[in-house]
Protein backbone atom coordinates (compact mmCIF):
# COMPACT_ATOMS: atom_id res chain seq x y z
CA UNK A 1 0.00 0.00 0.00
CA UNK A 2 0.73 3.16 -1.06
CA UNK A 3 1.58 5.75 1.71
CA UNK A 4 1.26 9.09 -0.87
CA UNK A 5 -2.13 10.45 -1.47
CA UNK A 6 -3.59 9.08 -4.62
CA UNK A 7 -5.67 11.38 -6.91
CA UNK A 8 -8.00 10.18 -10.11
CA UNK A 9 -9.54 12.11 -12.68
CA UNK A 10 -7.41 15.48 -12.34
CA UNK A 11 -7.97 18.00 -15.17
CA UNK A 12 -5.87 20.86 -15.10
CA UNK A 13 -7.46 22.75 -18.58
CA UNK A 14 -9.42 25.51 -16.56
CA UNK A 15 -7.09 26.43 -13.99
CA UNK A 16 -4.49 28.94 -13.26
CA UNK A 17 -1.34 27.82 -11.01
CA UNK A 18 1.27 30.04 -9.12
CA UNK A 19 4.49 28.34 -8.53
CA UNK A 20 7.22 30.39 -6.71
CA UNK A 21 10.69 28.54 -5.96
CA UNK A 22 13.38 29.77 -3.33
CA UNK A 23 17.08 29.76 -4.44
CA UNK A 24 19.06 28.63 -1.97
CA UNK A 25 19.74 24.80 -2.53
CA UNK A 26 18.80 25.97 -5.64
CA UNK A 27 19.81 22.96 -8.02
CA UNK A 28 17.42 20.53 -5.47
CA UNK A 29 14.43 23.35 -5.67
CA UNK A 30 15.43 23.37 -9.51
CA UNK A 31 14.54 19.68 -10.06
CA UNK A 32 11.31 20.02 -7.83
CA UNK A 33 9.96 23.14 -9.87
CA UNK A 34 11.00 21.08 -13.10
CA UNK A 35 9.16 18.06 -12.04
CA UNK A 36 6.03 20.03 -10.91
CA UNK A 37 5.90 21.95 -14.50
CA UNK A 38 6.06 18.49 -15.91
CA UNK A 39 3.10 17.36 -14.13
CA UNK A 40 0.71 20.51 -14.60
CA UNK A 41 1.75 19.78 -18.06
CA UNK A 42 0.59 16.58 -18.53
CA UNK A 43 -2.98 17.22 -16.55
CA UNK A 44 -3.60 20.27 -18.90
CA UNK A 45 -2.24 23.19 -17.45
CA UNK A 46 -0.82 24.93 -20.23
CA UNK A 47 2.37 27.20 -19.79
CA UNK A 48 0.19 30.58 -20.20
CA UNK A 49 -1.80 29.62 -17.45
CA UNK A 50 1.39 28.97 -14.61
CA UNK A 51 2.83 32.23 -13.38
CA UNK A 52 6.39 31.27 -12.22
CA UNK A 53 8.66 33.40 -10.02
CA UNK A 54 11.40 33.31 -7.65
CA UNK A 55 12.63 34.51 -3.69
CA UNK A 56 16.05 34.09 -2.76
CA UNK A 57 15.45 31.62 0.16
CA UNK A 58 12.37 29.66 1.98
CA UNK A 59 11.79 32.54 4.07
CA UNK A 60 10.90 34.78 1.60
CA UNK A 61 8.04 32.34 -0.07
CA UNK A 62 5.26 33.55 2.54
CA UNK A 63 5.44 36.84 1.05
CA UNK A 64 5.72 36.18 -2.21
CA UNK A 65 3.29 33.20 -2.95
CA UNK A 66 0.70 36.12 -0.77
CA UNK A 67 1.76 38.67 -3.87
CA UNK A 68 0.67 36.19 -6.11
CA UNK A 69 -2.40 35.23 -4.36
CA UNK A 70 -3.62 38.71 -4.30
CA UNK A 71 -2.81 40.19 -7.61
CA UNK A 72 -2.73 37.66 -10.03
CA UNK A 73 -5.51 35.35 -11.28
CA UNK A 74 -4.18 32.20 -9.47
CA UNK A 75 -6.44 29.07 -8.55
CA UNK A 76 -3.73 27.34 -6.42
CA UNK A 77 -0.32 28.22 -5.36
CA UNK A 78 2.99 26.04 -5.10
CA UNK A 79 5.41 27.06 -2.70
CA UNK A 80 8.81 25.27 -3.21
CA UNK A 81 11.49 25.60 -1.07
CA UNK A 82 14.48 22.82 0.26
CA UNK A 83 15.52 24.08 3.90
CA UNK A 84 19.15 21.99 5.09
CA UNK A 85 19.67 21.27 8.84
CA UNK A 86 22.79 23.00 9.56
CA UNK A 87 24.83 24.05 13.45
CA UNK A 88 22.84 26.21 14.23
CA UNK A 89 18.90 26.61 15.09
CA UNK A 90 18.57 28.67 12.68
CA UNK A 91 16.64 25.98 10.51
CA UNK A 92 14.27 25.51 13.00
CA UNK A 93 13.25 29.10 12.99
CA UNK A 94 13.27 29.45 9.31
CA UNK A 95 11.03 25.93 8.87
CA UNK A 96 8.91 26.94 11.88
CA UNK A 97 8.56 30.41 10.05
CA UNK A 98 7.95 29.38 6.47
CA UNK A 99 5.18 26.97 7.86
CA UNK A 100 3.43 29.62 9.69
CA UNK A 101 3.82 31.87 7.05
CA UNK A 102 2.28 30.00 4.08
CA UNK A 103 -0.44 28.47 6.39
CA UNK A 104 -1.65 31.95 7.05
CA UNK A 105 -1.19 33.04 3.14
CA UNK A 106 -3.31 30.23 2.53
CA UNK A 107 -6.27 31.18 4.85
CA UNK A 108 -6.00 34.98 4.74
CA UNK A 109 -6.07 34.69 0.94
CA UNK A 110 -8.55 31.76 0.90
CA UNK A 111 -6.04 30.99 -2.59
CA UNK A 112 -4.84 26.99 -2.06
CA UNK A 113 -1.07 26.85 -1.17
CA UNK A 114 0.72 23.66 -1.67
CA UNK A 115 3.54 23.25 0.83
CA UNK A 116 6.80 22.02 -1.17
CA UNK A 117 8.80 22.86 1.14
CA UNK A 118 11.56 19.99 1.80
CA UNK A 119 12.85 20.22 5.75
CA UNK A 120 16.05 17.70 5.37
CA UNK A 121 18.56 16.76 7.58
CA UNK A 122 21.11 16.50 5.37
CA UNK A 123 21.68 17.36 1.37
CA UNK A 124 21.56 13.32 0.40
CA UNK A 125 17.91 13.25 2.19
CA UNK A 126 16.84 16.19 -0.08
CA UNK A 127 18.65 14.75 -3.36
CA UNK A 128 16.61 11.30 -2.75
CA UNK A 129 12.92 13.73 -2.34
CA UNK A 130 13.79 16.01 -5.22
CA UNK A 131 14.86 12.97 -7.95
CA UNK A 132 13.63 9.72 -9.00
CA UNK A 133 10.68 7.86 -7.35
CA UNK A 134 10.40 9.62 -4.85
CA UNK A 135 10.52 13.37 -6.10
CA UNK A 136 7.91 15.48 -4.25
CA UNK A 137 7.60 17.55 -7.44
CA UNK A 138 4.47 15.77 -8.92
CA UNK A 139 2.59 15.04 -6.29
CA UNK A 140 2.60 18.78 -5.06
CA UNK A 141 1.48 19.67 -8.72
CA UNK A 142 -1.75 16.75 -8.42
CA UNK A 143 -2.50 18.72 -5.15
CA UNK A 144 -2.40 22.54 -6.88
CA UNK A 145 -4.66 20.80 -9.67
CA UNK A 146 -7.23 19.30 -7.23
CA UNK A 147 -7.45 22.54 -4.88
CA UNK A 148 -7.37 24.73 -7.74
CA UNK A 149 -10.09 23.04 -9.56
CA UNK A 150 -12.14 23.24 -6.00
CA UNK A 151 -11.27 26.91 -6.09
CA UNK A 152 -12.27 28.01 -9.22
CA UNK A 153 -15.54 25.76 -9.19
CA UNK A 154 -16.14 28.21 -6.02
CA UNK A 155 -15.36 31.23 -7.47
CA UNK A 156 -17.98 30.19 -10.03
CA UNK A 157 -20.99 29.38 -8.18
CA UNK A 158 -20.37 32.62 -6.02
CA UNK A 159 -20.10 34.31 -9.11
CA UNK A 160 -23.92 33.21 -10.37
C1 LIG B 1 19.85 31.81 5.85
C2 LIG B 1 19.37 30.52 5.30
C3 LIG B 1 19.87 29.29 5.77
C4 LIG B 1 20.89 29.22 6.85
N1 LIG B 1 19.47 28.14 5.27
C5 LIG B 1 18.54 28.13 4.28
C6 LIG B 1 18.08 26.91 3.71
O1 LIG B 1 18.53 25.81 4.06
N2 LIG B 1 17.12 26.97 2.77
C7 LIG B 1 16.57 28.16 2.34
O2 LIG B 1 15.67 28.14 1.49
N3 LIG B 1 17.00 29.32 2.85
C8 LIG B 1 17.98 29.35 3.78
N4 LIG B 1 18.42 30.53 4.29
C9 LIG B 1 17.96 31.80 3.69
C10 LIG B 1 16.64 32.33 4.27
O3 LIG B 1 15.54 31.56 3.84
C11 LIG B 1 16.42 33.80 3.82
O4 LIG B 1 16.52 33.88 2.42
C12 LIG B 1 17.44 34.76 4.42
O5 LIG B 1 17.46 34.63 5.82
C13 LIG B 1 17.09 36.22 4.05
O6 LIG B 1 15.81 36.59 4.58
Amino acid sequence: MSKYAQFSELDGSHIRIGLVRARWNGEITKNLENSAGKTLQDYNVTDDRIVSTEVPGSFELSWKTQTLAYHYDVDAIVAIGCLIQGSTPHFDYLANAVTNGLTEVSLRTEVPVVFGVLTCLNEEQARERSEGEHDHGPGWAKTAIELGSAKRELKRENSE
